[in-house]
């Protein structure tokens, strides 16, 4: 079977080739993807460049070319929940934009006619993870992810998210990765790591946690591979 993962920026794919280490490469509409075989897994690998339009040009490149028939995406977030800290994992059950906005017509934000405001993650993913989290010992949240193209480092605008939308956390693609996902039918997975609160210290932490958090979460990719290789 071909699994797609991908990141949003070269540190959070970075620990997957290094692992995999043995992959052939090749260039399309301006990205790198990465080939190789783990298990009897076929894989394909990619960093998007950062927000939802480069995250959807990926996604649907790794589906429509590459044929991938299942999506993973390992990469670092901003917490809104205060349990979650630096370094933790959470997994979308689903996701938002929360930069989305036609509310001037009378419609809810994230919305826009015949979308949704939610996009949900694939039940049999989310199950596998749960099961590596139990396995493994590792704690592992779930939660609402929203995205939006914007960085965040302000208690006003992550509170307006936090109130809007009940997310967990926020980041710049998986929302997007899923609306491709959901309408080429391909089950997707959201992971992330903790790097920053997306408050006044947020540049700060993310560019201090970056590495380490995007490693915690592509460990844990890894890990469902294993379970996925059996499958
Ligand atoms: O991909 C973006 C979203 N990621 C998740 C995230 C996040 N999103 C929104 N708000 C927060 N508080 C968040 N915390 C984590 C992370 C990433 C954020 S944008 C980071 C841009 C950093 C940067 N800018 N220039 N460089 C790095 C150097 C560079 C130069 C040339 C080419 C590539 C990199």
């Amino acid at each position: 079977m071909k699994i797609a993962i991908m990141g949003a920026m070269p540190e959070e794919i970075e620990p997957l080739l290094e692992y995999f280490g043995d992959y052939k490469s090749e260039k399309v509409a301006g990205n790198t993807y990465y080939t190789t075989k783990y298990k009897d897994l076929d894989l394909v690998i990619a960093y998007s460049k950062i927000g939802k339009v480069f995250a959807s040009l990926t996604a649907a490149t790794m589906i429509e070319k590459f044929k991938a028939k299942k999506l993973l995406f390992s990469g670092v977030a901003g917490a809104i929940n205060p349990k979650l800290n630096i370094g933790d994992l959470v997994v979308a059950t689903k996701l938002c934009q929360h930069d989305l906005d036609i509310s001037a017509f009378g419609h809810p934000f994230g919305y826009v006619p015949e979308g949704s405001v939610f996009v949900e993650s694939d039940k049999e993913l989310l199950k596998i993870s749960k099961d590596v989290a139990k396995d493994l010992n590792i704690p592992l949240q779930e939660g609402i992810i929203a995205t939006g193209d914007q960085f965040v480092a302000d208690e006003k605008r992550k509170e307006w998210i936090s109130k809007t939308f009940k997310a967990d956390a926020l980041e710049m693609e998986g929302a997007s990765v899923a609306v491709v996902c959901e309408a080429l039918d391909v089950p997707f997975f959201i992971l992330r790591a903790i790097s920053d609160s997306a408050d006044m210290d947020a540049g700060f932490n993310f560019e201090e946690f970056l590495e380490s958090s995007a490693k915690n979460s592509a460990k844990f990719i890894i890990h469902m591979l294993d379970i996925l290789a059996k499958k």
